[in-house]
């Protein structure tokens, strides 16, 4: 699971994007965290920055536009209400998705993983059928089927990750043929490892055996051209906050006649059609899913993330993306001492996961942060991944859009300054 080190070495200057420019609009990007050490975000994964195009939507709306949506006539909830509504659309159009019907807000990826398991899954399994994720999962898309599982008893099956950090196929492909595989719900690019899954090939599979497919994209939506139609996937879970979107909202996408088979997940106002004291009936898609006051703002600070994205074309963002991790592979591979993790660069996006001899990744990240470079330790949420590692912790450098290749010689420079700390 180690990775190779990769064969050629590329500079941010052949990337399609201009990135000063890009930079340009993120002020958060242009300041020194510690005296002389400027800011270089490598965290990406965990948050993405905002660009100012997406804050000043969310100060417009709220200081012009905001009041509930969906309920009053008035002149402010009606333009509430549009641009609510009009980031929807925004939202369906990035994704593919055949109708706004199809696109519920959730807070986060957590959440839209936790819908389909609440209503989908309990209104769906039972003892005897078989639910397969990955040993590759975020805890979001792991411990929401634990709780399922074990309230009421169905099985579920991981697809090994094999020692090149990709998924094991043939077991997958025997977990379809053998059992009766209901659902299967895998990421689409791992968090930890980089992994792009070969998603469209397993989608099909799964088809072909009768299963449905849910796709945790929290890594991918952000970073790639998503088409859930291309992709005929029948769940799409992601969070705004990792794509240039604010924090407090997500998506799920889901195939129309799969979310109008699915009851409720929550109850209150806004999802009901009627309510008596008897008890109640369902609004339409998408409101049957979405009960209370949303997070309106929020939504349409997604809608700016999805314009802002879609103006610098998602296969340029990928494309300088990997030139910006490809060097990082490279660069990191050249350290005395480094531990890389992760398959070879032409099956990975994205991120560069580490360990430096036996110091313990939190100490690595703690020094790195003096030289003003931020990256994240722990198990990122991937304790069962980190089992397979046989690691309890790595430190992760994540890119975006705005990072180049002087970040990654500023991560360079500030391990070798934590090496010299370590005495390594
Ligand atoms: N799925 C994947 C693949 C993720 O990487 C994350 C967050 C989630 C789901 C959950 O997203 P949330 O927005 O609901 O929290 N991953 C990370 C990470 O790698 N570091 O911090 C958060």
């Amino acid at each position: 699971m180690r990775t190779q080190k990769p064969m050629t070495q590329q500079t941010t200057s052949t990337s399609p994007l201009n990135i000063e420019q890009i930079r340009a609009d993120f002020p958060i990007l242009d300041q020194e965290v510690h005296p002389g050490k400027r800011l270089v975000f490598l965290d990406s994964a965990a948050s993405s920055q905002k660009p100012r195009q997406v804050i000043d939507a969310m100060t417009y709306y709220l200081e012009h536009d905001h009041a509930n949506v969906h309920r009053g006539i008035h002149t402010l909830s009606e333009r509430a209400t549009a641009a609510y509504e009009d980031a929807r659309d925004k939202i369906r159009a990035f994704i593919n998705a055949r109708s706004r019907r199809e696109i519920l807000y959730t807070r986060n990826a957590t959440e839209s993983l936790n819908l389909v398991v609440a209503s989908w899954g309990r209104a769906n399994l039972g003892p005897g059928d078989v639910v397969v994720l990955s040993e590759m999962e975020h805890h979001s898309n792991l411990v929401p089927w634990h709780m399922l599982r074990d309230e009421i008893g169905f099985t579920i099956r991981y697809i090994p990750v094999t020692d090149d950090g990709l998924l094991d196929l043939d077991t997958y492909a025997r977990f379809l043929r053998e059992e009766p595989v209901k659902l299967v719900s895998v990421m689409h690019v791992s968090n930890v490892l980089g992994t792009v899954n070969p998603v469209a090939d397993m989608i099909r599979q799964a088809h072909d055996a009768g299963a449905l497919v849910m796709l945790d994209g929290a890594q991918s939506v952000p970073h790639l051209k998503v088409d859930v139609q291309a992709l005929d996937v029948d769940f799409l879970a992601f969070s705004g906050h990792k794509m240039a979107g604010p924090t407090g909202i997500g998506i799920l996408y889901g195939k129309r006649a799969l979310l109008e088979a699915m009851p409720p997940y929550m109850g209150g106002g806004e999802m009901i059609k009627r309510v008596t004291l008897d008890g109640s009936t369902w609004n339409d898609l998408p409101h049957k899913f979405e009960a209370g006051t949303p997070a309106i703002a929020e939504a349409v600070g997604l809608g700016a993330a999805v314009d802002y994205l879609t103006g610098l074309g998602m296969d340029n963002i990928l494309a300088h993306e990997q030139i910006v991790a490809d060097y990082a592979l490279d660069r990191l591979s050249e350290v005395p001492g480094l531990t890389l993790y992760g398959p070879a660069p032409d099956q990975r996006n994205g991120v560069a996961t580490f360990t430096l001899a036996d110091m313990h990744a939190h100490d690595v990240t703690q020094l790195l942060d003096v030289e003003g470079v931020g990256v994240r330790a722990g198990h990122h949420c991937a304790m069962p991944l980190h089992q397979r590692l046989g690691v309890a912790a790595t430190a992760r450098a994540s890119f975006y859009v705005y990072n180049t290749t002087e970040d990654v010689d500023a991560l360079i420079h500030a391990i070798e300054q934590a090496r010299t700390v370590f005495g390594l």
